[in-house]
């Protein structure tokens, strides 16, 4: 007999990882938004003084806060997370000075791998943009130091939730029928842990229903991931990752009271076929 307890055990997603050393080629992210690989690491991505310029930048800005919306982290920008639309634009557009302000006069990685695939995508007759309303529009990206203290300092979550519940005044939510992808740019990271670890299990509907996560995808239970295999990005300062949203993936605790780790993160995906929308 099949017991409800077994019929609940989480379906396996195969989970397709590259992992090198060098800059990001578009035609990788294009394989990352089309859902051929699951996670994609690119190892001394971009240079230590970037990092450095970023990293500093960061502590010393005004505009730096404590998320206050159950996600313990300190940030600059803004999250759509758990927000209406007109929130999380008016938001953005609030941070938008102190969001340009971490980058100092650098010429920023974000907006160079940004401009970089709005070009591709643009020859493939596809718009990659920000997301926009009548409120306002996202920026490039965020910077978080996630500061859980448990056994994760960002418990397992996945991004898809929050854009299949993301308001009618959002343009986002058609992006959640396709890819929604994480890109991580890591300017500071502690000697040990603070890993990306992700799960080969991507949550349907009635999954995240099941263990009470529908609207926000977080945070996933030990005890409903404990059969499920994972893979651990193991992170160094200057690296990216892209990962398939849709799966459930944390962040290791940092051992040590050494560097803390400093994430840039924004998501990008198709809304259309010729249509690609970026957000934080
Ligand atoms: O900090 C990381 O490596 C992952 C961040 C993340 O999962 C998120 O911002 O949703
Ligand atoms: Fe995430």
């Amino acid at each position: 007999m099949v017991t409800a307890e077994a019929s609940k055990a989480p379906a396996i997603s195969p989970l397709a990882v590259r992992e090198r050393t060098g800059w990001i080629s578009t035609a990788e992210i294009v394989s990352v938004l089309k859902g051929e690989i699951a996670g994609l690491h690119i190892r001394q991505a971009f240079s230590a003084e970037v990092a450095e310029v970023i990293t500093a930048s960061f502590f010393r800005n005004p505009g730096l806060k404590e998320r206050k919306d159950g996600v313990p982290g300190q940030y600059i920008g803004a999250s759509h997370y758990r927000k209406d639309a007109a929130t999380y634009f008016a938001e953005a557009e609030n941070a938008r000075p102190f969001v340009d302000a971490v980058f100092d006069n650098l010429v920023d990685p974000v907006r160079g791998l940004f401009d970089a695939l709005k070009r591709e995508l643009h020859n493939q007759g596809i718009e990659l943009r920000l997301a926009r309303s009548e409120h306002g529009q996202a920026n490039i990206c965020r910077a978080i130091c996630w500061s859980g203290t448990g056994m994760y300092a960002l418990e397992p979550h996945d991004d898809v939730a929050q854009v299949l519940c993301a308001g009618k005044d959002y343009e986002l939510a058609a992006v959640a029928s396709n890819t929604v992808v994480a890109l991580n740019f890591y300017p500071s990271m502690p000697e040990e842990g603070g890993n990306l670890r992700i799960w080969s299990h991507k949550p349907t509907v009635t999954e995240r229903k099941s263990q009470g996560l529908e609207t926000t995808g977080y945070p996933y239970s030990t005890a409903y991931l404990e059969a499920v295999p994972c893979h651990e990005f193991e992170l160094k300062t200057g690296d990216i990752a892209l990962i398939d949203g849709g799966f459930i993936h944390g962040v290791t605790r940092q051992s040590g009271n050494e560097k803390r780790r400093l994430l840039l993160n924004c998501f990008l995906g198709f809304a259309q076929p010729d249509l690609v929308l970026w957000w934080t």
